[in-house]
Parts: C-alpha cells; sequence; structure tokens
C-alpha cells in the first residue's frame, strides 16, 4: 500500500515511546521503556518501566546507560571472515586493543551464509553431523533468542546437542528434587517476611529488583542476614553476614536442622501434610556431627550464632510480632562441586518450618517453572530424526568445552571429533572454566568456528566466519523470567544497526541454504511468539501476543488462596515430586569438595579463590564497555586478600601478584582488604584481552562437574598466589 505522505510525514523532535524487555541473563527480566527520535529512528533514552511492579520504574546501572552499548563505535556491522594465513586467537592482529578487524575482511550475507553452509553440509558428510557442536548460553534470555529457531537448525542438521549446565543446572535439578517444580516465594511479597536470609545471592549486586521489597520489609522491622564468603554490597549492608567457608552451606543447612529438630520447632502440622522422609531426615539431622560444634568447624561460623540462627529462623513468622523467614536462595551455592546437594538441603528448611504457609515467606531460588512457554513446538526435537543420523544427537557438556574441542573423538565410542564450532549468545574463551584447554581448541586450524555476537569479545579472536548480532532494542522477542510472575513481549525500537541480523532470521536464512525444506525455517518472530504462548497450561490463560502488545507485561494466571494470594508450597497440590510432597530423601551428606581447604590444607595451592561475577558487568558483557569499565575500575585486575594471607607472602596492596595452580596461571594487583576471610581470594571475571598477561580467572577454574545436574564449579578452585616480578599496567 502506497504511503499517505501526510500521515507519514514526521515532526521534527516527535518522538515514540516503545515498550521493550532487557533480555540479559538477569532474574529481574526488566520493562524497559525505549524513547525513539522518530525522524531519525535513534533510541535516545532508556527508562524502567514504572507501571512494571518489579521494575518499578528503575534499571540497574549496567542497562541504565545501555545507549553507550547500543551504539558502541565497537559494534560489530559487518559479516567478516578471517583473512587468509592470519592464525586464530589474539595474535592474529597484534592482540592490540582495537586492532581486531585487521585479522578479518568484510563479506556480504549472501557470501557468508552461502560459505557456512557449504562447510557444515561437507564437514556433516565427512566426519558425520555430530562433528558440528553448537555453542551458546544466555547472551539473551528471549524466548526466540535463546532458543527456538537455532534448535531446529541444529536438530535438523543433526549436529550434537548442548547440555546447557553453566549457569543454573545443578540449583535447577536440586529445586526440581526438593520441589519438583522451579517456582518461589512471589518477590513482591519479600515486604511482608521478618527474616530474610540471602545465601549465596548477592541480591545489590546481580538482582537488584529485589532490593527495594526487602528494603521495605527491613523498614517493617525485618531482619536481613548473609551467607557468603565474600563480602559484598548485599553483605555490607546486611544486618549480619556470615562468612562461610566456601563449599560447606551442605553443613550449615544440617546444623540448622539439627538445632530445629532438637528442640521441636519443626511445623508438625505442614510437615504431616506436606513432605515425604520426615523422620529419615530428622534421624540423620540429629547425628552428632551436625551438631552446632561440628558444624563450627567445618563451615567457620560459630556455634552461638548458628543456634542463633536456626530459633530465629525457626521462631519467624509464628509469634504474630514478625513476618516469616524467606530465603533467596541463589546460584551463586552451586557452583561448589558438591552445590547440587548443598542447594536440596536449603531447599528443605522452609519445609521443616512450614514458612512456605505464609505470605512472603518460603524460598526463591528461580521462578522459571511459572512459565508454560511451549519449548517443544519452538525448538522441534523430533527434528533429529529427519536428520541424516536419524536419532537423537550424542549431547555435548558446554562446562566442559576445554575437554570437547581437545579429546572428544579420540576414544571410538563419544562419537566423532569436533569439526565445527558455531557460537552465539555466548563467549566461551572468557566465560568456560579451564580456559588454556578451551583456547587450546579454539586455536585448532582443523576446527571451521563460526561467531554470531554484537563486539570483538575473547570468542570472535578465534573465528573464521563472524557474523554482527543485534541488541534487545532490534529484535522482537517474548520473554518470562526467573526472578518473577510477568510474560512480557519486547518490541523491536530500532532498527538493527549495519546488517545486524537475528539469531531467528540468521538461524532461519542458513537453514534455507542448507537445503532444509520444513515450512517451520519461514516462522519469524511473530509465528514464533504464538507458538511459544499456545499452551494448555492456565497460568498462560488469556495471555496473548496481541495482549502481551497492547499492555506490555501480564500476570501469571497462578493459582491464588482465599485471601487472593499466590503462595506456593502452602499446600500439598503445589508439589510436583514423584512422591507429591516436598522430598527430603535422600538425606543430604555433607561432604567438603575435594578441591577445597578442607582436603588440601597443606598441598601446593592452599587457597580457595572465588572467580567471582563483577557488579557491574553481566558475566563478561558489558566488560569492554568505557563507562562500565569505570564503575568497576576498583576491583577490575584485582585479586582481593586478606591481610594474613597477603603478610605470609610479603604482598601488600598494589603489588603485582601471580596467581597460579596446576591448570594456569594469572597477573593481578593485589586489593588487601577484608571482603574476604583467610585463606580465601577472590578476582573478577574479566574478558582476557582485557586483563593483565590476556587470561582471566577461568584459566584457573576446572572442568570437574557439580555432583548434581553436571555444571561448572567455579567456586571450587584452590590456588596458590606469590609476589610477581614483573610490573602490570
Ligand atoms: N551485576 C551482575 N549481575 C548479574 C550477573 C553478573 O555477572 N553481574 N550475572 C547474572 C547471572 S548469569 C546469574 S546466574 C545470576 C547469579 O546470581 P548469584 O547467584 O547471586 O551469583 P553469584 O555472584 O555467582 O553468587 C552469589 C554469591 O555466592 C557467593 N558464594 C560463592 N561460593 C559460595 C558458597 O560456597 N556458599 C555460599 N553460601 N555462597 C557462595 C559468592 O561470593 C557470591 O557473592 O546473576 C545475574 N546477574
Ligand atoms: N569465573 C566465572 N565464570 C563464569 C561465571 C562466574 O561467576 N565466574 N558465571 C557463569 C555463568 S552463571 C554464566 S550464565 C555464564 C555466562 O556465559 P555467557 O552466556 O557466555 O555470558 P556473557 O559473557 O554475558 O556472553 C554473552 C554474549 O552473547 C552476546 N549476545 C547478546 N545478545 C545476543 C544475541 O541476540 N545474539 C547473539 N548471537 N549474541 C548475543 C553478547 O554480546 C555476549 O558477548 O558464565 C559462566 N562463567
Ligand atoms: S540487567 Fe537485570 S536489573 Fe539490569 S536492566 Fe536488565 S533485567 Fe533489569
Ligand atoms: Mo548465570
Amino acid at each position: 500500500m502506497a504511503a499517505n505522505p501526510v500521515e507519514t510525514a514526521v515532526q521534527p523532535g516527535a518522538r515514540k515511546l516503545i515498550h521493550a524487555v532487557c533480555s540479559h541473563d538477569c532474574p529481574d527480566s526488566c520493562g524497559v521503556l525505549v524513547t525513539v527520535d522518530e525522524l531519525t529512528g535513534k533510541a535516545v533514552k532508556v527508562q524502567g518501566d514504572p507501571s512494571h511492579p518489579v521494575t518499578r520504574g528503575f534499571l540497574c546501572g549496567k542497562v541504565a546507560k545501555y545507549l553507550d552499548r547500543v551504539y558502541s563505535p565497537d559494534r560489530l556491522l559487518y559479516p567478516m571472515r578471517r583473512k587468509k594465513g592470519i592464525p586464530k586467537g589474539p595474535a592474529g592482529y597484534g592482540a592490540v586493543k582495537g586492532r581486531e578487524a585487521d585479522a578479518f575482511e568484510r563479506i556480504s550475507w549472501d557470501q557468508a551464509l552461502d560459505e557456512i553452509a557449504a562447510k557444515l553440509t561437507k564437514i556433516a558428510a565427512d566426519f558425520g553431523p555430530e562433528s558440528v557442536l553448537p555453542y551458546s548460553y544466555a547472551g539473551t534470555i528471549g524466548q526466540l533468542g535463546y532458543g527456538s529457531m537455532d534448535r531446529r537448525f541444529f536438530h535438523r542438521l543433526g549436529a550434537s546437542q548442548l547440555a546447557r549446565t553453566i549457569c543454573a543446572e545443578a540449583g535447577g535439578t536440586a529445586l526440581k528434587a526438593v520441589y519438583g517444580v522451579k517456582l518461589g516465594t512471589v518477590p513482591q511479597d519479600f515486604v511482608h517476611a521478618g527474616l530474610v536470609i540471602a545465601w549465596g545471592a548477592n541480591i545489590h549486586g546481580n538482582n537488584v529488583h529485589l532490593w527495594p521489597f526487602i528494603e521495605e520489609a527491613r523498614r517493617r522491622g525485618a531482619r536481613l542476614v548473609v551467607i557468603d564468603p565474600y563480602r559484598t554490597r548485599t553483605a555490607a549492608l546486611a544486618d549480619e553476614h556470615l562468612a562461610i567457608n566456601p563449599g560447606t552451606d551442605t553443613a550449615l543447612a544440617l546444623g540448622l536442622m539439627h538445632v530445629i529438630l532438637s528442640i521441636g520447632l519443626e511445623d508438625h502440622d505442614y510437615v504431616a501434610a506436606c513432605t515425604h522422609g520426615f523422620e529419615e531426615l530428622r534421624a540423620h539431622a540429629l547425628k552428632p556431627e551436625h551438631s552446632p560444634e561440628s558444624v563450627a568447624k567445618a563451615t567457620g561460623i560459630d556455634a552461638g550464632t548458628i543456634v542463633r540462627l536456626a530459633r530465629a529462623y525457626a521462631a519467624a513468622g509464628r509469634n504474630g510480632s514478625s513476618g516469616p523467614a524467606v530465603i533467596r536462595l541463589n546460584y551463586g551455592i552451586q557452583r561448589s562441586e558438591n552445590g547440587g546437594t548443598a542447594a536440596r538441603a536449603v531447599c528443605m528448611l522452609p519445609l521443616l518450618t512450614g514458612a512456605w504457609k505464609h505470605k512472603g515467606g518460603g524460598l526463591l531460588l528461580s521462578t522459571s517453572g511459572s512459565f508454560p512457554f511451549n519449548d517443544k513446538v519452538l525448538q522441534m526435537p523430533e527434528l533429529m530424526l529427519a536428520s541424516p543420523l536419524g536419532r537423537a544427537a550424542r549431547v555435548v557438556n558446554m562446562s566442559q568445552l576445554g575437554r570437547a574441542l581437545t579429546t572428544l573423538g579420540s576414544d571410538a565410542t563419544d562419537g566423532p571429533q569436533v569439526k565445527a564450532l558455531f557460537v552465539y549468545n555466548s563467549n566461551p574463551a572468557a566465560v568456560a572454566p579451564n580456559q588454556n584447554d578451551v583456547l587450546r581448541g579454539m586455536k585448532r586450524d582443523d576446527l571451521f568456528t563460526v561467531v554470531h555476537e554484537q563486539f570483538f569479545t575473547d570468542t570472535a579472536d578465534y573465528a573464521d566466519m563472524l557474523l554482527p548480532a543485534p541488541t534487545f532494542l532490534e529484535v522482537k522477542d517474548v520473554q518470562g523470567a526467573y526472578g518473577h510472575l510477568f510474560a512480557q513481549v519486547s518490541n523491536r525500537a530500532i532498527a538493527p544497526l549495519g546488517e545486524a541480523r537475528s539469531n531467528v532470521a540468521m538461524f532461519g536464512e542458513l537453514a534455507r541454504r542448507m537445503g532444509f525444506d520444513e515450512p517451520c525455517f519461514d516462522d519469524r518472530e511473530d509465528e514464533l511468539i504464538d507458538q511459544a504462548l499456545k499452551s494448555e497450561n492456565p497460568w498462560f490463560a488469556g495471555i496473548t501476543r496481541e495482549r502481551l502488545e497492547r499492555e506490555g507485561h501480564v500476570p501469571l494466571q497462578m493459582p491464588v488462596d482465599a485471601n487472593g494470594d499466590v503462595l506456593p508450597f502452602s499446600t500439598a497440590e503445589w508439589f510436583k515430586t514423584a512422591s507429591g510432597r516436598g522430598e527430603l530423601l535422600p538425606v543430604p551428606v555433607f561432604a567438603a569438595p575435594t578441591e577445597s581447604r578442607a582436603n588440601a590444607a597443606k598441598g601446593a595451592y592452599p587457597l580457595e579463590f572465588l572467580p567471582r561475577k563483577a557488579d557491574n558487568y553481566m558475566n563478561s558483557t558489558f566488560a569492554n564497555i568505557p563507562l562500565h569499565q569505570r564503575m568497576e575500575a576498583r576491583t577490575a585486575g584485582v585479586l582481593e586478600m586478606h591481610a594474613t594471607d597477603a603478610a605470609a607472602r610479603e604482598i601488600t596492596t598494589g603489588d603485582a601478584v601471580e596467581v597460579f595452580n596446576s591448570r594456569g596461571s594469572i597477573t593481578l594487583r593485589a586489593l588487601v582488604n577484608a571482603q574476604v576471610a583467610a585463606g580465601v581470594v577472590a578476582a573478577r571475571l574479566d574478558w582476557n584481552k582485557l586483563s593483565a598477561n590476556g587470561a582471566n580467572v577461568n584459566a584457573l577454574t576446572s572442568e570437574t562437574l557439580t555432583d548434581i545436574g553436571g555444571g561448572a564449579t567455579f567456586y571450587s578452585t584452590l590456588v596458590e598466589v606469590r609476589k610477581g616480578q614483573a610490573d602490570i599496567r
């Protein structure tokens, strides 16, 4: 239809407001209002949606200045191919920041897609389709961008499947083992709590939209207790900080149970109605090895404190004067060798006290199970049967990428060697554990690597083919959340920059070049959103694309009690376990991580290392943005250590230090402070190429997997530290 020039003429200065959703890997999934200049089509402002009950009109420090990222001069804007003869890795451009493009030549999308299709077709024919490995995580958590057309593509190809374990699998599996479903306390209801325990949860840094509800609860008299080996911003602002020894949370949870059960503070009626295995758990928890005195030895928290916390926890919500106890458990607890068991043990605590019965009580790890998105229709795993494999493809664990790229295929039983790596939504060169093996694998000349990215990340340095990706302002998507209960549509606010193409469009077009002729590869955003929302589950009743487009965010239709409140696990109907109850079996057994001081105190690497997330970055995202670097300056490139450990090594603040173990070595600058206890040291995740010797904290972490869920064990890492020779930047 011809445009009417009168209607489409735009007045200078005219603005429109578009509702989008922050797609970063954060529990808060904020509603974002984007102001767009209609004449230029440029976004001029982002703000938190004031009408969203959890966003409440503000954004975190990382996203408040988002236009710095969207319009960064460093954005990847065109497809590029590695120049012939240029080696992979930062050496390819002389490792000079800003010279990355020198290693590549610009090509058209047509050329790029044709070449990638030809390469993947040949590799699949020569080595079997499982020699292609997709690698993606949560660059975007929009349903479509995270996993829809990409999965269809790789399923139809017969590529290896990726087990996406790197973040939340141990804890998520643990939560489901106890409750059968990933649900938790409604975040807005935290205002009614009388005791908030942040357990392995850096709320102020990683989940800031929960904070105002906790502050409100504290104004009404609640206490905040933080259980974290590191003195986070959250811990510094709390009423009490318990600096637990890393990896000992199972012991603490059992110690709390010991006190509660020995005094008989459990809620008998709730336990009888809603749990399974109580008598076994009770007998186990009451063993002497779980007494406060024994637990104090393992955890480093004194016995009196354990008794006090247990009593306060059990009493909360019962005496009428204060609100109930709520635990904000987060994934920090499960990045440890026995982290799955630890999460399971903590998840059992509110089952003993019946905290779930009260508004604002219970536990929140993730609410993602509340969103019945139709992943099966979005991802179509049945396409694997239409692939040349004709069966389900092998599964490769993303937390062992180094192994996958360097040793997989050497044994006839584990399938072909990985010959093609297709990376999107992720920066594995920086975020995957055991980095030296990862990079050794990525350097392989016989590995064909495609990277779909917004920036020249550490992973882009190893690409054969680089494709430009959009930010969330540039694509339409639908999103749930793992920290609230609102479904949202994210509208496209601005046209993609340069030649950026969304994950959906890119994989759809690549499928055509590969000759995949199923109609599903024609689906685009609106069709996929409709499919995602098509659900029999009543919690999605009345939630349609049109409604989300109109209203921005819509609350899930969750069951409510007589007062209209959503109280998960307040009654037995909520549990989705095999027993139909809160599952207390098998009883959680404490074992200190193999790689911890408890087992290696006199070994070569005596210090426990916390390779942490930065408060002002999102994993490795934002690490290259100058504004964020300035916000993070105090701790970037720094090793935080206790005075005792520093003195023993003749180290003082400002010294260059080498942090090392059998896997690798990095250079940092010492900061002697009280953020960690003696025996523990901490540093931040950054880009390798922005770090002093071109390697970040993951040069030290291992590919050991968690006890449950096959997750990564970043926080079970032993190191030694010595004063460095060289002066560093
Ligand atoms: N600013 C910012 N926000 C983020 C992210 C980010 O990188 N930066 N990342 C996002 C992502 S991907 C995720 S998964 C979430 C994660 O959010 P969180 O689960 O809060 O993540 P972590 O920071 O890994 O861990 C939380 C805390 O656990 C502590 N911890 C480490 N080991 C142990 C232990 O053995 N026991 C106990 N009790 N605590 C321990 C750490 O010191 C840390 O302060 O945050 C999201 N939000
Ligand atoms: N040492 C240590 N390592 C860790 C952690 C830790 O705490 N310590 N945390 C772990 C955890 S919890 C997680 S979740 C992982 C996170 O690992 P990743 O998911 O790899 O996270 P990011 O580093 O944020 O990288 C995401 C990349 O996706 C890109 N991206 C964003 N949107 C899109 C898009 O629409 N399309 C495409 N193609 N790309 C896009 C971004 O530019 C960014 O470079 O890291 C893990 N690694
Ligand atoms: S990163 Fe989290 S807190 Fe920040 S804007 Fe995005 S969803 Fe909100
Ligand atoms: Mo994560």
